[in-house]
């Protein structure tokens, strides 16, 4: 049976789940799971950041913040015929969802056309689109919306209380107000965080709190494991216990029952066994493609080579991308994608 959607989670309702014995926890997800999708189906995006480096902000674990000396040079924003190019081989080696990046605060009003023509290019190509711009105005949202954007990812990234600890430049309500906009647009969101920032137990449950609590759970929450960049002020940070990963798998699972919930950055360096756990844990989407935005991702041989093993196959797309394709038709070298469940069952709550 399908899970209650509920917005009125308290703090210790998400400590109390985060806390369960581990055999437990996974047997809740795996039901909530089930109830919702087809757990051998995993939606697969590829990254591409259009506007690298530079960026004004101080998102102490960033990359492409100029402030830190990481080695990511500052470049301009890419030409449309070369994204158009990196999407095309995208979708040519699997991917179902093309994100693009930029390492903005936010756009300037006269950036808008040329990410829409973008936007426009890539969804032609039959991919759902994302995109990833930082802080976003309502009209800015609308103009996405109406080049053709599916989705916009913008993450809270952690807990309302750690957020200080993070990120100075910008505030928590600012990012609640940038996910209104794109709500209010009838833009898709993909919103989420990042773990082993050095932050506690308590803090993760406050950073599912504020993603379950949003007025519509995200579509997609991608839950990133930090990538730690030399020169960040977060390099050298404590690494995560990797069940502690598992498990706020899992809670995101059971708290957005109806999400992608996404095992997103860091599993580079995850080996095979933990990646699997976060599947039986309720993920269901990754990146795909070789790199991240600045950072390695898994070479596509070797997760083609896991789904394989785990017996697990891409999603279809799961809007009206498709439109130059046959719905259902996922180009690709990887298994056939079969009739997915998508997650219509969100909105009809
Ligand atoms: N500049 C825009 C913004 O911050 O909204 C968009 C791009 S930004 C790189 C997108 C997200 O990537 C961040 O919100 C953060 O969650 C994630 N991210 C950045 N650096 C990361 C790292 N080193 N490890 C894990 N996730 C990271
Ligand atoms: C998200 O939550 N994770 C992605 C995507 N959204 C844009 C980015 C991960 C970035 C990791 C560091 C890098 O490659 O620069
Ligand atoms: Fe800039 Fe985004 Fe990186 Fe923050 S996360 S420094 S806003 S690119």
């Amino acid at each position: 049976m399908a899970s209650v959607i509920r917005h009125d989670w308290h703090r210790d309702e998400l400590l109390a789940l985060l806390a369960l014995p581990l055999p437990e926890l996974l047997h809740r997800a795996a039901s909530v799971h089930r109830a919702h999708f087809d757990p051998a189906e995993v939606q697969v995006s590829t990254l591409l950041s259009v506007k690298t480096g530079g960026c004004p902000e101080d998102c102490a674990y960033c990359p492409q913040a100029q402030r830190y000396s990481t080695g990511v040079d500052a470049q301009k924003l890419m030409a449309t015929e070369d994204v158009v190019a990196k999407a095309r081989q995208a979708k040519a080696a699997g991917a179902s969802r093309f994100c693009m990046g930029a390492a903005w605060r936010s756009p300037k009003d006269r950036d808008i056309p040329k990410v829409a023509a973008m936007i426009a290019e890539v969804k032609a190509l039959g991919l759902e689109t994302c995109a990833t711009l930082g802080m976003l105005s309502g009209d800015q949202a609308v103009a996405l919306r109406q080049a053709g954007l599916d989705y916009y990812n913008h993450n809270l990234d952690t807990a309302p209380d750690f957020y200080d600890s993070i990120i100075h430049t910008r505030q928590y309500q600012d990012r609640l107000d940038t996910l209104g906009h794109v709500r209010e647009a009838g833009l898709k969101t993909c919103c989420g965080g990042i773990v082993g920032m050095g932050e506690t137990r308590d803090h993760r449950a406050g950073l599912l709190q504020a993603l379950a609590n949003l007025p519509t759970h995200p579509d997609s929450v991608p839950i990133n494991r930090l990538v730690q960049v030399a020169g960040t002020p977060l390099h050298g940070t404590a690494e995560l216990d990797p069940f502690e990963f598992v498990r706020m798998i899992a809670v995101a699972r059971i708290v957005m029952p109806a999400a992608m919930v996404r095992l997103s950055a860091g599993r580079e360096a995850m080996s095979d066994e933990l990646q699997a756990l976060c599947f039986l844990a309720g993920a269901n989407s990754i990146f795909y493609g070789e790199k991240l935005l600045t950072t390695g991702n898994p070479d596509t041989a070797r997760d083609l080579a896991l789904f394989d093993r785990l017996g697990l196959r891409p999603m279809a797309v799961t809007v009206d991308a498709a439109h130059h394709d046959h719905p259902g038709t996922v180009h690709a070298d990887i298994t056939q994608a079969q009739g997915s469940t998508g997650r219509a069952d969100e909105r009809a709550a």
